[in-house]
């Protein structure tokens, strides 16, 4: 079988690129390792930059999205109970974030996408990727039988554990990682958000969010030792760390409920250079990883798609090739700066194990210039609700 971009991963930067592809009408395949109901029922991300909400607009799967997700025009930082709320619309000029689940946006997408005949394979087992510097193809098998698929390029869209950064030699690639010392326990609960904005919190204990689905639809998070057992935090006493950690505004208007889902997630930063090697294209979390303080993981996803997909286009509509030339250098610039804004809020609103008293101290003092500080605000709300492209 033939087709022009195989794209490795069913993600969302997978089936976006995917989408944006089919509609300027580019032939590719998305070879999932994972069955559909497994990729919807992850609980990832929640919040969309303006950048992310454009860009599935363009793909066409944004009319759910504006009919159920819930646009935020502000967050706020409780430090030890007290709020400071960071106004992005006020402090950007007009600018604010959408509140949707990433569970939701996979499904918009896959529900495009699975009616294409053979467009989207779910439970491809055992995806290689071969002859990337000349006529590439990715080899796997379904149901048993192995198959093969020649193409032009190929996009590497599966996560941080894929095998196509892998397929990227050694002598070329360069990694950047950064370990935290500490994970984020989350809790998915059928219940009414305790604000109607996010609640990012720095409290003696540790890190707590407060974040949200829906209107009816909670989701919450502490930090938590790396290797802590999730057995050690029934629902009880997780919502009585929360109310604890998020102070008394929180505490007074939390609804509690049975968890729907509780994980724990590790904390990382981490960047592939370069994203591009030969014919194959990386993009989103199998080039990079971001601690989620900043919200940022599937807004980068969605950019890199933005740089990819208009390449690509490029490419096959005029033969020009200066837009997958530049594709990795555009895309790492605004990835180093996401990578730093969130390496920057998870230092300034995290517990650090063994740190002396001064880190907390100099933590404190931060929070509070902002506070005092409408520049220092700003400067959070540009990051926060996405840079330019
Ligand atoms: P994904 O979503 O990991 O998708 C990759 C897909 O590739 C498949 N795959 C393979 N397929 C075929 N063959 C193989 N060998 C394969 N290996 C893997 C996988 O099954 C999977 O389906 O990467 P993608 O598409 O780049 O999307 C990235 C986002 O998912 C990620 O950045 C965000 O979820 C990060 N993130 C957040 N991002 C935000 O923008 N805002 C947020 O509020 C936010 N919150 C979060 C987050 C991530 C979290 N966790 C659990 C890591 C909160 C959390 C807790
Ligand atoms: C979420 O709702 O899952 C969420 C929101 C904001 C973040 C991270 C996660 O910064």
């Amino acid at each position: 079988m033939r087709t022009e971009v195989a794209i490795v991963g069913g993600g969302p930067s997978g089936l976006l690129l995917a989408q944006l592809l089919h509609l300027a009408g580019i032939d590719s395949v998305v070879l999932e390792r994972k069955s559909r109901d497994y990729v919807e029922g992850r609980i990832r991300a929640g919040v969309l930059e303006q950048v992310a909400v454009d860009l599935l607009d363009r793909a066409q799967v944004g009319q759910r999205m504006h009919r159920e997700g819930l646009p935020h025009d502000g967050f706020s930082i409780a430090v030890d109970g007290e709020m400071m709320r960071i106004d992005l619309h006020g402090l950007t000029g007009g600018a604010r974030v959408m509140v949707y689940g990433q569970t939701e946006l996979t499904r918009d997408l896959n529900d495009t996408i699975v009616g294409r005949d053979g467009a989207l394979v779910f439970e491809a087992e055992d995806v290689a990727l071969h002859d990337i510097e000349t006529k590439p193809y990715v080899t796997y098998r379904k149901d048993g039988a192995e198959q093969r698929i020649d193409c032009d390029f190929i996009a590497g869209c599966d996560g941080y554990h894929g095998v196509s950064r892998k397929c990227i030699p050694a002598a070329i690639l360069k990694e950047y990682e950064k370990v935290y010392p500490f994970g984020w326990l989350g809790i998915l609960a059928d219940v009414p958000p305790c604000d109607h904005e996010l609640i990012y919190s720095n409290h003696a204990r540790g890190f707590a969010l407060a974040s949200m689905r829906s209107r009816t639809r909670s989701r919450y998070y502490i930090q938590c030792a790396i290797d802590e057992d999730i057995a050690n935090w029934p629902d009880d006493k997780l919502w009585d760390e929360l109310a604890v950690r998020l102070g008394p505004h929180a505490a007074s208007h939390m609804k509690r409920g049975p968890a729907l889902e509780k994980s724990i997630a590790p904390l990382r930063s981490f960047v592939a250079e370069p994203m591009r090697y030969e014919k194959l294209f990386l993009a989103g979390d199998a080039a990079h990883i971001v601690p989620p303080t900043g919200a940022k993981g599937l807004n980068l996803a969605a950019s890199d798609i933005h740089f990819l997909s208009e390449a690509l286009i490029a490419f096959y509509k005029s033969g020009e090739t200066a837009g997958l030339d530049t594709y990795s250098q555009k895309a790492l610039a605004r990835v180093w700066k996401a990578e730093r804004f969130s390496w920057y809020l998870t230092s300034l609103t995290h517990r650090f194990p063994d740190v002396a008293p001064i880190e907390r101290k100099l933590q404190i003092a931060e929070l509070d210039y902002m506070r005092q500080s409408e520049t220092a605000r700003r400067v959070v709300a540009e990051n926060y609700v996405g840079l330019p492209l």
